[in-house]
């Protein structure tokens, strides 16, 4: 039995040969953090499961790091880190080989620590259900050795934006970062280029998300734009390693939500959102070739410049799982 599975892996990995872009590569969905990366053949089914957890600390003013004293001067509460744990779950169905439709939706749990400029030390923490978006992935070209399709989606609001939270002030309202949702029909634009060698290979995904409209508050959240590159190696026809670099660039928020006071806390301020980050990652893409994978990837920001003071990006480590029937 043992050798018949040791066989057919041999086979697999003899046909993946034959075709440089063949599914069966460990390299051939790109690291777990790029989502949209590649579409299927007619018919075929995908389920996928990631956890993200993501660490913001320290607060920035363009491209410098202020201390939380730097910032009480001009506001009575600091916000100290932000702690965001997500579990996204995500369905693709090709209804044709150039069609992939795609639905995804997460589930969000957010912390966050403050200081007051009293001394004291709070926290405050939402959860709950996150927005939910559906996709189509429609192929442009594909050979043996590269593929190009595009994405166009549209993301509903299942996410709240009215938590509150008990904070020194009482039962508040929380700040933008803290709500699950954007309140609004935003469209999803995407563009993902991918080459293969023998034993390796390289993508790059530009992607924009395009807010519309006001939410039920009155404001919208900034678009957003995001470039993703990744080189990935295949080590045998199981483990792929790779190196990404990303560059994010967000915009502020239109309108506001009138139960904030931006006076108070910077991240209740519309205005104190924009900002450019670039982060790099390592990842590991396992194919147990029966149709499931798993990946991995750490990613670290190494340059920001934002509209602060505003908490900045550090790190996040994803999890992942796939499916294929
Ligand atoms: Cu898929």
């Amino acid at each position: 039995m043992k050798s018949i599975t040791a066989l057919t892996i041999c086979a697999l990995a003899i046909t993946s040969l034959s075709s440089l872009a063949d599914n069966s590569r460990p390299d051939s969905h790109a690291p777990i953090n790029i989502m949209g990366d590649h579409t299927h053949k007619a018919g075929e089914w995908m389920l996928s499961y990631r956890f993200m957890d993501m660490k913001m600390s320290d607060n920035y003013i363009d491209s410098d790091d202020v201390s939380s004293q730097d910032v009480l001067e001009d506001y009575m509460v600091a916000p100290l880190e932000m702690t965001m744990r997500m579990h996204m779950l995500g369905v693709m169905y090709a209804p044709s080989d150039k069609v992939t439709l795609m639905a995804m939706t997460h589930y969000l749990d957010n912390d966050m620590n403050h200081l007051t400029r009293m001394g004291m030390t709070f926290s405050t923490d939402t959860s709950g259900l996150g927005d939910t978006s559906v996709s189509a992935l429609v192929n442009i070209q594909q050979d043996s050795s590269s593929s190009t399709h595009y994405q166009v989606g549209i993301s509903f609001s299942t996410g709240d934006i009215k938590e509150r939270g008990n904070t020194p002030m009482g039962n508040v309202r929380l700040p933008y970062p803290m709500q699950l949702g954007s309140g609004t029909y935003d469209a999803i634009l995407a563009l993902t280029h991918k080459e293969y060698f023998a034993n390796s290979s390289w993508g790059i995904q530009g992607k924009q998300i395009i807010r519309t409209g006001h939410n039920d508050l009155d404001y919208r959240l900034g678009n957003r734009f995001e470039l993703n590159s990744w080189y990935a190696y295949n080590l045998n026809h199981q483990w792929a390693t790779s190196a990404g670099i990303r560059y994010l660039n967000q915009k502020d928020i239109k309108g506001a939500d009138s139960a904030l006071n931006p006076m108070m806390v910077p991240t209740a301020d519309p205005k104190l959102r924009s900002g450019y980050a670039w982060d790099l990652s390592l990842g590991l893409n396992f194919n147990l070739h029966n149709g499931h994978r798993l990946g991995f990837e750490f990613t670290k920001t190494v340059h920001q410049d934002l509209d602060g003071p505003q908490l900045g990006r550090d790190w996040s480590a994803t999890l992942g799982w796939q499916y294929a029937l």
